[in-house]
C-alpha cells in the first residue's frame, strides 16, 4: 500500500515526544483561558484547580469538563480568548437551545485547521492535479469551507458545489472529471443511485478516485456499498465545529480507525454517565482539548460522541492514536421496551441486506412499536410477492438478532422516503410529539 505525507515529521512523531509536546501546549492553553476567559476561570475557580497544577497530562481530569451549555454562557462572544479584532471568522452549528453555537477563529486558527485538512488529503492519496468536488452546505457550517481551505492549501483544484441539484453534481464531475468529492453519506449513497439510474457506469463515464464522508455517523456496510457502487475508496472525515470542523480525525489508506492528530488535540474516551476515563479499548465519549486554537480554544470539551480508541499502531506508520468511528452519539440513543438503540445498530444490518436500497426511516410509534421502513432495490422489485415477504423476514430477524427487539417492517418502492440532501433525519419519534 503506499502511503504519503504532508508533514512526516509531525506525523510519525514518537509517541513519547508527542505526550511531551501535548503537555507544554496543554499548560499554554489552560493559563490562556484562565487568564483571558472569565468563564474558564470561575469554573477553574469552582473545581479548584489552577495552571500551575497540570504538571503532567495525567493531571487533565483536574480540569473542569467544558459542555455544550457552557458555549452559551455569555453568549456569544464570552469565550473569546482574544480581543474581537483578531477574529477574522463566524461559524455556527445546531444547539440544543434553539440559538446556534457560535464559534470564532483567527486567521491562525483558519490555517491550523487548512494545514489539518491537507495532511488528511495527502494521507488518502490526493495530490496537486485531483479535482474535489465540495457537496458540503457552504455558509455558517464548518463542514463546506474548512475542507475548501484545506483543498486550497495542498493545491487542489476545488469544485465549490455545496449540495443538492443532483443532475447538477453529476453534470460537474462528467465535465469537470471529477476526482475526489466530499459530502455527507446519506447524500453519497443517493448520488451513487442517480449515476446508476442514469445508465452511467462510473467505473467507465467517471474518474472518481475517492470520497471523503462524513458529518454524521455510518456504518462500514454503507462505506462498502458506496464504495462498490461507484468503484472508488471511501475515507471517513469526522470532526466538530467546536474543534474547528471536519479534520480532527481522518482515515489513512488502511481504513481502520480515525487517526486524530494528537498534536493539535488531547483526546480522551470517558464513561458518558460519571465522566471517569473508561480503560483502554473500551466505549465511551469522546473529550478533546484544543492545543493549538487562539481564538475560542476549548478544554475537555464533552462531544457527546461514542467511540473507543484502537490499541495497535497502524501499519501507516503514523504515531496519532487512531479511534473508531462514531458509534452513535450518546444523545441519538433510543429506548424501545427498554432497551438502549442507536439507529447505526439498524443502519448496519439493513445495509448487509441483499434487496435493500439506500433510504430507510424508523419510526417510533406508542411505548413499545418500532417500525423500519425500508426502500428495496429497483432490480429486487420484480413483482414477485413471495420474494418480498421472504425480504422482509429476513429483516425482521436480523434486525430482532442485533437489536433485540422486534421491529415492523414496511417495504417500500425506490423513492418513497424523503431524500436528504444533508444530515439524515433516520429517526421519527411520535412518541414525544
Ligand atoms: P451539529 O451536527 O451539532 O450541528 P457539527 O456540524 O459541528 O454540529 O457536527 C458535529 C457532529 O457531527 C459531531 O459531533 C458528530 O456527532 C457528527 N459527525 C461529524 N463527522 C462525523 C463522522 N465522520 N461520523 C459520525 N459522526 C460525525
Ligand atoms: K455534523
Ligand atoms: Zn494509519
Amino acid at each position: 500500500m503506499e502511503v504519503n505525507f504532508w508533514d512526516p515529521k509531525i506525523e510519525t512523531m514518537p509517541q513519547q515526544d508527542l505526550k511531551a509536546l501535548q503537555l507544554e501546549k496543554l499548560k499554554k492553553v489552560v493559563t490562556l483561558v484562565y487568564e483571558r476567559v472569565p468563564h474558564y476561570r470561575k469554573k477553574f475557580e469552582e473545581a479548584k484547580v489552577k495552571p500551575e497544577d497540570i504538571k503532567s497530562l495525567e493531571d487533565v481530569v483536574r480540569l473542569p469538563f467544558t459542555t455544550k451549555e457552557d458555549l452559551f454562557v455569555d453568549y456569544p462572544y464570552g469565550l473569546l480568548a482574544v480581543p474581537l479584532e483578531e477574529v477574522v471568522r463566524l461559524h455556527t452549528s445546531s444547539g440544543t437551545t434553539g440559538k446556534p453555537k457560535a464559534l470564532f477563529f483567527t486567521k491562525k486558527d483558519i490555517d491550523a485547521q487548512a494545514e489539518l485538512i491537507a495532511r488528511n488529503l495527502v494521507m488518502t492519496g490526493t495530490t496537486r492535479g485531483d479535482v474535489l468536488q465540495n457537496s458540503m452546505t457552504y455558509g455558517l457550517f464548518t463542514g463546506a469551507l474548512v475542507m475548501h481551505y484545506g483543498a486550497e492549501k495542498l493545491g487542489v483544484l476545488v469544485i465549490p458545489a455545496g449540495p443538492g441539484n443532483t443532475e447538477r453534481q453529476i453534470e460537474l464531475m462528467k465535465t469537470f472529471g471529477t476526482t475526489c468529492f466530499h459530502m455527507t453519506p446519506s447524500y453519497a449513497l443517493y448520488v451513487a443511485s442517480v449515476i446508476l439510474n442514469k445508465g452511467l457506469d462510473p467505473r467507465r463515464d467517471l474518474k472518481l478516485k475517492r470520497a471523503y464522508l462524513g458529518a454524521e455517523p455510518y456504518t462500514e456496510e454503507t462505506r462498502k456499498k458506496i464504495e462498490e457502487l461507484l468503484g472508488i475508496d471511501v475515507y471517513n472525515c469526522y470532526g466538530l465545529s467546536e474543534m474547528g470542523g471536519p479534520g480532527v480525525g481522518f482515515e489513512c489508506v488502511y481504513k481502520e480507525g480515525l487517526h486524530i492528530w494528537e498534536d493539535a488535540f488531547l483526546v480522551e474516551i470517558v464513561n458518558p454517565e460519571t465522566g471517569d476515563p473508561v480503560k483502554e479499548g473500551e466505549i465511551g465519549e469522546l473529550v478533546l482539548t484544543s492545543l493549538n486554537r487562539e481564538g475560542m480554544p476549548l478544554i475537555r470539551y464533552r462531544t457527546r460522541d461514542l467511540t473507543f480508541f484502537f490499541t495497535e499502531p497502524c501499519a501507516c506508520g503514523r504515531t496519532h492514536r487512531r479511534i473508531s468511528r462514531i458509534l452513535g452519539r450518546a444523545d441519538d440513543m433510543f429506548i424501545v421496551r427498554g432497551v438502549n438503540i442507536f439507529p447505526q445498530q439498524i443502519e448496519a444490518v439493513l445495509m448487509g441486506i441483499k434487496g435493500v436500497a439506500q433510504n430507510y426511516q424508523i419510526v417510533l410509534e406508542n411505548y413499545d412499536e418500532m417500525i423500519v421502513k425500508v426502500e428495496i432495490d429497483r432490480e429486487f422489485f420484480d413483482g414477485r410477492i413471495e420474494r418480498l415477504l421472504k425480504l422482509k423476514e429476513e429483516i425482521v430477524e436480523k434486525l430482532r438478532e442485533a437489536i433485540l427487539v422486534k421491529p415492523k417492517v414496511e417495504l417500500l418502492e425506490p423513492g418513497t422516503l424523503p431524500v436528504s440532501e444533508g444530515k439524515a433525519k433516520r429517526v421519527i419519534d411520535k412518541r414525544t410529539l
